[in-house]
């Protein structure tokens, strides 16, 4: 079977035929000179590692390999030691065992993966044993409660939800306090995809978080804002506007496979660092897996193509 380290190989294919592409023409026999470094960093900040990461790693790369001939694969593990160091800060450690329930909120833009993540995520914890619940607190969208209850059936999970329509905060406080009650170890709040303009729907999201607190004052636990990957630079203002409106404690990125714009991880790291707990490279239930900074540049950079 093919393994995660394969699929994020794959999934970050795009990103790392472009660099590598673009390395070989760069370093083809060539002196490392100033007009390489700039042609290295253009390369970078293209494949959406930003521009201060960009200007980091090639300073970096410069101390060790100004004026020296060098080869592709030697500026491949330069450039892909120098962006796992500025990734490595984002890796983290997930434990659920500190609080009972320990309650995950899933925040993050429309269609970003949220409800597929509570699913292939839920899957995880019950093969640990835990005893996992979901609040469908997306009553927004037709058909959301339907899709987290397709997951939660084939999971054994129990839902809690509500009517289409009703208030989010309140199915939410009454949610949390039935897992209260049920001796939860886990719950999941999905909650619906709000654009990072609309003030309303950011307004709602506080409202939760504050009727948690009333049940559980320490809750939620893990606020996971969930990122697309293939939306690039716009990820970050996402992260920014997401952040300003409530506590996001963790990031997971998805369909890393088929985006070409991997690099945006760099970015984050650089300007707005944030845990890193998952990355989603498909859409199947196992199709996740926790970040490593070094496997992550390795296959971003493609230092074994
Ligand atoms: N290729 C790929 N598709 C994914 C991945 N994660 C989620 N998806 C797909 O993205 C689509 C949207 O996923 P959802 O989980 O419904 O996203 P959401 O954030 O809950 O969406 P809203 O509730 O509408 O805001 C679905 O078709 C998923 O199967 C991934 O890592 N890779
Ligand atoms: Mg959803």
């Amino acid at each position: 079977m093919i393994s995660f380290f394969q699929k994020l190989g794959l999934g970050l294919k795009k990103t790392s035929d472009k660099i590598s592409e673009g390395l070989k023409e760069i370093v083809l026999k060539r002196k490392v000179d100033r007009e390489v470094l700039e042609e290295l960093e253009e390369l970078l900040i293209s494949s959406d590692i930003g521009v201060q990461a960009s200007a980091d790693i090639i300073e970096s790369f410069s101390a060790q390999k100004f004026d020296k001939e060098v080869s592709l694969s030697e500026v491949k593990e330069a450039l892909c030691c120098e962006t796992a160091k500025i990734l490595m800060p984002l890796e983290t450690h997930f434990d659920v065992s500190e609080h009972k329930p320990y309650v995950i909120l899933m925040v993050g833009v429309n269609g970003a993966g949220k409800t597929t993540t509570v699913g292939k995520l839920a899957a995880k914890l019950k093969e640990q044993g835990k005893k996992v619940s979901f609040i469908a607190g997306d009553t927004f969208r037709a058909a959301a409660v339907e899709q987290l209850e397709a997951w939660a059936f084939r999971l054994g999970v129990r839902v809690f939800k509500g009517e289409h329509g009703c208030d989010s905060a309140g199915l939410c406080y009454d949610g949390l306090s039935a897992a209260v009650k049920e001796g939860d170890d886990v719950v999941f709040i999905d909650t619906a995809g709000r654009l990072q303009n609309k003030d309303g729907l950011m307004d709602e999201l506080q409202k939760v978080v504050r009727v948690i607190k009333k049940v559980m004052p320490d809750a939620p636990h893990l606020t996971l804002l969930t990122l697309d990957a293939t939306t690039g630079q716009n990820a970050l203002s996402q992260v920014e506007i997401f952040k300003k409106i409530v506590d996001v404690n963790g990031l997971v990125v998805t369909k890393l496979d088929g985006s070409s714009k991997g690099g945006i991880l760099v970015a984050i790291a650089k300007e707005n660092p944030t845990p890193v707990y998952f990355i989603g490279v498909g859409e199947k239930i196992e199709d996740l897996d926790v970040f490593e900074a070094q496997s992550y540049a390795q296959n971003l950079i493609g230092v074994n193509q």
